[in-house]
């Protein structure tokens, strides 16, 4: 039987009852959101993480060697120093620069409906950003990546950039998760067949528009359009990469395209979380209110807390990927190895099919 509120003495007998079931239920909710809320949230029962809020606390907490499962989270901000554009940053971004491709909105050249129909947009900019006679070098930034699995400390890296660079940049396939897929591999629209780089770099060269030999229809690189569902190893890895993570860090995206934002707050309580960014992004707006404020206003606790009186674990580097990245080797030590790493050279793997190929769409 429902506990009955003392204020609620108006009604008849009947709507009482039913009141007194919603009240409790509403209670019952909210103590049990309360009650949840404030055990994730409690300063009082985290443990002190970094020993100062600061990059010097991330250098300390990885020279410590707490740092032994990176996952480094990265977005197109990574390769704007390769000359790769990326679509948010206001006048160089993509979406500010594609008037001449008549879309009904910048989204559509990446919409899997509209590709369907008119696949030349995305082919004129995709030879835009391809072209046959530059090959574009992984940067600072992606060699800090490679560095970090050389050192043995990566536990994945989750990229939402489909220009290759990290394969570029000499990173193991199975430390790479191409959430948004890749131009590394195609596929035929219709039959399924696997076509190379090489072949869809080719086509572009002739401005055509790449078509397969066994059926005629359009060839697609593996890249995710919007509409169509992430690769299969994104999803699998996903689950036990990020519960055991002691050190995220997230580099050049602006966090907006989801499900990958959401990653962020898939990592224990206890990680550090560090941002490398033009700009701050991925910060809750809910992070300065107290759990009952959240509860109220309906704002979720998620996200990224740089400067509320509650934040404890994230820290931002603003400024270039590269420079983060650099700054960051040079605290650590670790001056000469990224030099090491630059002289090395890259290396480019042989086009193939990916383990997640036949997973479009
Ligand atoms: P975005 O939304 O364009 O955001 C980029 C973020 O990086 C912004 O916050 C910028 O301020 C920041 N940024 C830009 N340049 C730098 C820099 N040099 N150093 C530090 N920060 C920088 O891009 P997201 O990756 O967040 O969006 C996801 C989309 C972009 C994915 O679907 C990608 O496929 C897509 N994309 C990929 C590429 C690529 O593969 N290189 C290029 C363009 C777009």
């Amino acid at each position: 039987m429902a506990e009955k509120l003392p204020c609620h003495d108006t009604s008849s007998d009947e709507d009482s009852s039913d009141d007194d079931v919603s009240n409790e239920l509403l209670r019952q909710l909210l103590q049990l959101k309360i009650g949840a809320d404030k055990s994730n949230t409690d300063q009082e029962d985290l443990p002190k993480v970094l020993e100062e809020l600061s990059v010097d606390g991330i250098v300390k907490y990885i020279k410590a060697g707490k740092a032994t499962k990176i996952i480094t989270m990265a977005g197109a901000g990574i390769s704007t120093s390769a000359g790769i554009p990326d679509f948010r940053s206001p006048g160089t971004g993509l979406y500010d620069n594609l008037e001449e491709y008549n879309l009904p909105s910048p989204q559509s050249v990446f919409d899997i409906e509209y590709f369907k129909e008119h696949p030349e947009p995305f082919f004129k900019l995709a030879k835009s950003l391809w072209p046959k006679d530059k090959k574009f070098q992984p940067t600072v930034c992606h060699r800090f990546i490679k560095l970090l699995h050389v050192k043995g400390l990566l536990l994945r890296h989750y990229t939402q950039n489909i220009d290759s660079l990290e394969r570029s940049a000499g990173l193991p396939e199975e430390l790479l998760i191409e959430a948004h897929g890749t131009f590394h591999t195609s596929h035929c629209t219709s039959c399924s067949k696997t076509y190379s780089q090489e072949f869809i770099e080719g086509e572009m060269a002739k401005d055509s528009i790449p078509t397969c030999t066994d059926c005629n229809h359009v060839v697609k690189p593996d890249i995710v359009f919007f509409g169509e569902n992430l690769p299969s190893k994104f999803f699998t890895h996903v689950q036990s990469d990020f519960e055991h993570c002691n050190l995220l860090i997230i580099m050049g995206t602006s966090l907006t395209v989801q499900p990958f934002a959401r990653l962020i707050d898939r990592v224990p309580k206890t990680c550090p979380r560090l941002l490398i960014n033009l700009e701050k992004v991925g910060v809750s707006s809910g992070s300065g209110l107290d759990f009952l404020s959240r509860i109220l206003s309906g704002v979720q606790s998620g996200g990224l807390d740089f400067d509320s009186e509650k934040a404890y674990r994230d820290v931002a580097i603003l400024g270039t990927c590269d420079e983060g990245c650099e700054s960051l080797a040079n605290a650590l030590g670790w001056k000469d190895d990224m030099d090491k790493l630059s002289t090395e050279g890259t290396t480019r793997p042989e086009s193939g099919p990916e383990e997640n190929s036949t997973n479009k769409l």
